[in-house]
């Protein structure tokens, strides 16, 4: 299998710790999306939403949305399980993987995006931005890009969409209260796999809002997750560090500064 996935891209991830989960071999394809390579032509043959990840399987046919990849890699390889075995509590981590992608995403990209490809958007000439919206499969992304590079996010906009991501923590700890050392049906599953990407930024922008003070059964959650080999192995490098790292290594390339995946 190749996975096609950002570093520091949170559908990416969650993918990368599904495939940790399970001891999958694949082959790392990391897209450049400062460079748009997610939507060239080819990519765009994999996953039409011009997004990352996708997953090429060996035969060819590949896979897009990191919740669907989740759950085909969890029918393929049923061990370890991901998902609990009682049909009511597998349709709640399905419900509760959904409002991740619908309640947390958004407001995390807007945060993500501003530091990691408006740098290099902003740079962009009136002719390129057309050229390079003109590639942008969906309405809604086109309008992202368009934001960082002409109309960057307003430090109140960031501080609505912290605000609004946070509501995960609420969300968690009310399931936690429920279930016990896991999101939903007593063992990890997919949705723990959902929550970790958000609750890993989250730790990185608001350390204290994770806090035992604040939310006991989440922080004690976090401790456990970052406990897990998996974690170790999906490689949830630190935004910073790794932003930093890419741009060192652009200062030392003769290529123009290269935005970040
Ligand atoms: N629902 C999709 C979301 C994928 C997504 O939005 N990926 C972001 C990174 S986390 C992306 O590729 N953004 C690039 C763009 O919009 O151009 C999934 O779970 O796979």
């Amino acid at each position: 299998m190749k996975l096609y996935h950002g570093w520091l891209s949170s559908a990416s991830r969650r993918v990368r710790l599904c495939l940790a989960e399970k001891g999958l071999a694949y082959e790392s394809i990391p897209i450049d999306m400062g460079k748009q390579e997610h939507h060239s032509p080819a990519y765009l043959a994999m996953n039409p939403n011009g997004v990352v990840p996708a997953l090429r399987l060996d035969n060819g046919a590949s896979l897009y949305e990191s919740s669907t990849i989740c759950e085909y890699l969890d029918d393929l390889h049923p061990q370890p399980p991901l998902r609990p075995a009682d049909a009511y509590d597998r349709a709640v981590m399905r419900n509760f993987v959904r409002w991740t992608d619908e309640k947390s995403l958004p407001h995390l990209l807007v945060l993500n995006w501003s530091i990691a490809l408006q740098p290099g958007a902003s740079q962009w000439s009136d002719a390129q931005l057309k050229e390079r919206l003109a590639r942008i499969p969906t309405p809604e992304r086109r309008e992202a890009w368009t934001r960082i590079a002409r109309q960057p996010y307003t430090d109140e906009e960031k501080a609505v969409a912290l605000e609004k991501l946070l509501a995960l923590l609420g969300k968690m700890e009310a399931m936690l209260a429920d279930n016990g050392d896991w999101l939903v049906g007593g063992a990890y599953s997919l949705a723990d796999i959902a929550a970790v990407p958000f609750v890993a930024r989250i730790a990185e922008l608001a350390p204290d809002a994770v806090s035992h003070d604040r939310c006991p059964r989440t922080a004690g959650w976090w401790a456990r997750v970052q406990q897990r080999p998996a974690f170790a192995l999906a490689r949830f490098d630190r935004f910073d560090a790794a932003l930093r790292q890419r741009d060192a290594a652009a200062a030392l390339s003769p290529a123009p500064a290269r935005a970040g995946s």
